[in-house]
């Protein structure tokens, strides 16, 4: 059996060789490029357009992350060939820091603490509202479930939308388009964690960012595409939102000229807020080998037409 792995840095490629090839000892592992005509699997994260020209997959693809969209777009990607993701394996508990972080952040008033210390100012502030802080998430699958799971632990009112309906314990769970403004007007803090699809490119524009409350505050973790950057800075400077953290931009590394480099009331984080670990995913990925080998499903295996 062979496996390629494509990766853009050559050490992490090196690396997830390594890795897939300890767990599969009966296999040929190798980093792209390399002289053989085809390979049974393939292991990419961001594959140059060249890639699939020299190359026949025949069984899988797996991406080396949990989203797609940058995969599926891939001028020499064969139609027929299964694309499988990673779910979870560690992105999932992360997420949860990152997220839990930056929630309470907000409910604690850490932004106007940090304000009243460069004035060297000794001023209680009055608490929020926990029965009337409302917390959103757009996208309620892998990583968004077990964030939603992290936060019931603060007694948070939880609100979950997604594409169809979900059911999470201590979460109101509302999904399908007439339910979004709905949803919206409620997220003192939103969250997103939905695939970038058509559907999610730029949903979050001035028209819907105008449906959440007077000062609430988003964290993009999804992909900087669900958001219109010149929207959202608007909507921070006119006062209508009170800030954002963002941690995925659409264009990566975000350019040094970005408005939302200096901006004052916007948190930046260079796409970190779940990244890939390397053993975990290999343990995922080598399991799902050996079960695609004997003939046996995999879950994590997208479907195109959905995009993700
Ligand atoms: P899943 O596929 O498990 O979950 C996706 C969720 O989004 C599902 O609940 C799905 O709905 C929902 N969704 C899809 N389309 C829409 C839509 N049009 N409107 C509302 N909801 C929608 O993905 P994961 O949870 O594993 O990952 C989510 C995303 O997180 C990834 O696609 C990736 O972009 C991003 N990510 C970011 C990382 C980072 O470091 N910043 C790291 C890892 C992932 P339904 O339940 O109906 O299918
Ligand atoms: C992923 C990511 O999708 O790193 O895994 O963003």
């Amino acid at each position: 059996m062979r496996v390629v792995v494509v990766h853009p840095q050559a050490d992490t490629c090196a690396r997830w060789s390594a890795a897939l090839g300890e767990r599969l000892p009966d296999a040929q592992v190798r980093p792209w490029p390399v002289d053989w005509p085809d390979t049974d699997f393939a292991v990419a994260w961001n594959p140059p357009d060249a890639f699939f020209e020299g190359i026949r997959v025949k069984e899988a693809l797996f991406c080396a992350g949990a989203g797609v969209d940058r995969l599926l777009r891939h001028p020499g990607l064969p139609a027929a060939l299964p694309v499988v993701r990673v779910e979870d394996a560690g992105m999932g508990l992360q997420m949860a820091e990152y997220c839990c972080q930056e929630v309470l952040r907000v409910f604690r008033r850490q932004a106007d603490y940090e304000l009243q210390q460069r004035e060297r100012v000794w001023r209680e502030l009055e608490p929020l509202p926990r029965e009337r802080f409302e917390i959103g998430i757009v996208g309620m699958g892998v990583l968004g479930g077990q964030v939603a799971r992290a936060l019931r632990v603060f007694g948070f009112p939880l609100l979950g939308y997604s594409r169809t309906p979900r059911s999470v314990e201590g979460v109101e769970c509302l999904s399908g388009a007439e339910a979004l403004p709905r949803f919206l007007g409620r997220c003192r803090v939103l969250i997103l964690l939905a695939p970038l699809t058509p559907e999610t490119d730029s949903l979050f524009d001035a028209r819907r960012l105008a449906m959440l409350p007077r000062g609430a505050w988003l964290v993009n973790v999804a992909r900087g595409a669900l958001v219109v950057d010149g929207d959202l800075v608007e909507a921070i400077d006119r006062g209508r939102l009170a800030g954002a953290t963002l941690d995925v931009f659409r264009t990566e590394p975000l350019p040094a000229e970005h408005p939302f480099w200096g901006h004052p009331r916007i948190r930046i984080t260079p796409h970190v807020s779940a990244v890939t670990l390397i053993d975990e995913t290999a343990d995922q990925i080598a399991g799902k080998i050996r079960r695609l080998r004997r003939g046996e499903a995999v879950s994590g295996v997208v479907d195109r037409t959905r995009g993700y």
